[in-house]
């Protein structure tokens, strides 16, 4: 379908937005509905809600054959598991991370007193830079966290080597990442262990969740402890721990969102490779690639803009698409050295994060999943060619600051 001039000038800016209903980046992808129902109705039947109920060893099951690795946790949320893995992984000190991430990367090392040191991005990748992160390995240092961002695995063999060498241990942040693969093997089965996050923002969700996976029996035997504060049997508590437990409810829900993992995908795909022909010959409008060989989810579309060329700029840009219902997001904005607790304890990161501040500055998410049609996807793209043409002549018709 070609949608290149379904909107003229005239439709847009006129005070109404173009579209009647907003389309947000991140509405949940709903799996099969009625076996969710069916699930629920038997949960209900058998008063099991949680700790470790059947739906829940049902779903962890179905990951680790999914994934190709031994062991599948799943969790109440991605944050709660990143602090257990952490804590299960002995790290202390200070631990590499990209600024470029979720702020929920580096609170999960701050929340428990490790000092996250931000370390900076390919520009190309958007994922941490190898060679920048071996200069920040200090004495203090035990481990690296590597983010999968938008799901394209980050420099992982150069990263392993590294952790090997310098004797540290390797995490991955593999939030945006399920069902994506590198060189063919599925992402969760790298590094010493690997994080998901199955939020209700994320193309396959349980409502609220997380996973962690690992081939490493001692670690998965210590977090499954560690996830139910510690209990190794009734009236016995070996570690200390927390409650990271999923409930019957959200594994119900990972079951369906699994039957429904295929037809989410290429939703997205499709709505990808819509939205890339239709910006494919706007100038100073970059979509973010996605790998034509490898397992993709295609849940973000991320798009990167050079002011010097479009003569908007990115957050222009994001205000025109609101005032047309279209809930652009800029993440990750402005990066996590600016937010607190970081800003004040790192003032002067931002000197060595020059590529991380830049693409801060530029990238803008877009929406996706079975919410959004293509249909959608002609019309938003419409909105940012006409934005792009008119250039700062909007920006005085919407009264945007320059
Ligand atoms: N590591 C990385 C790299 C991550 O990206 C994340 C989470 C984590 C770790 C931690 O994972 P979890 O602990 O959350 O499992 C959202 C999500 O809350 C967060 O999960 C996600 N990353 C992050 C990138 O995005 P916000 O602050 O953008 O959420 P919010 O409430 O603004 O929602 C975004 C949009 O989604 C809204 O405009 C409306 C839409 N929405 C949202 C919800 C919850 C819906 O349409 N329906 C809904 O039910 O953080």
């Amino acid at each position: 379908m070609d949608n290149k001039n379904c909107i003229s000038d005239l439709a847009i800016f006129t005070g109404n937005p173009l579209f009647d209903e907003k389309l947000f980046v991140g509405r949940p992808n709903i799996g099969n509905r009625a076996s969710f129902m069916e699930r629920m109705n038997d949960i209900f039947d058998r008063r099991w809600f949680t700790n470790n109920g059947q739906y829940v060893q049902e779903f962890e099951r179905k990951l680790a054959d999914f994934i190709g690795v031994k062991h599948c946790i799943a969790m109440c949320n991605a944050t709660v598991a990143l602090e257990i893995v952490i804590r299960g992984l002995g790290l202390t000190g200070e631990v590499i991370v990209p600024s470029f991430t979720f702020v929920a990367t580096p609170h999960s090392l701050q929340w428990q007193q490790i000092t996250p040191v931000f370390c900076d991005i390919d520009p190309e990748t958007h994922n941490l830079d190898p060679r920048r992160v071996e200069e920040l390995i200090t004495p203090r240092t035990t481990g690296i966290i590597g983010v999968h961002v938008w799901g394209r695995p980050c420099s992982i063999e150069a990263l392993a080597e590294i952790a090997k060498r310098r004797r540290l241990k390797l995490l991955f942040d593999a939030a945006h990442a399920f069902s994506c693969s590198h060189q063919g093997r599925m992402i969760g089965s790298f590094g010493d262990a690997e994080v998901f996050s199955f939020h209700a923002t994320k193309f396959f969700n349980t409502f609220e969740g997380g996973a962690v996976t690992t081939d490493n029996d001692e670690l998965a035997a210590k977090i499954r402890l560690m996830k139910n504060f510690g209990f190794a049997g009734y009236d016995n508590v070996d570690y200390i721990g927390t409650n990271g437990k999923m409930t019957e409810v959200s594994a119900a829900m990972g079951l369906s969102s699994l039957e429904g993992l295929d037809g989410f995908i290429d939703v997205n795909r499709r709505n990808y490779q819509h939205y890339r022909q239709e910006l494919a010959d706007i100038p100073g409008i970059k979509l973010m690639h996605y790998s034509e060989t490898e397992k993709c989810n295609y849940q973000y579309i991320i798009l990167e803009i050079d002011e010097t060329v479009t003569k908007i700029n990115r957050d222009q840009l994001v205000s025109i698409l609101h005032a047309e219902n279209v809930l652009a997001r800029r993440y990750f904005y402005p990066g996590c050295h600016q937010m607190e607790p970081y800003r004040s304890h790192f003032p002067h990161a931002r000197l060595l994060l020059a590529n991380t501040e830049q693409l801060a500055s530029r990238v803008m998410s877009l929406p996706t999943g079975t919410a959004v049609s293509l249909n959608d996807v002609g019309n938003i793209c419409g909105i940012i060619r006409i934005a792009v043409n008119h250039g700062a002549g909007i920006r005085n018709k919407l009264n945007l600051q320059g």
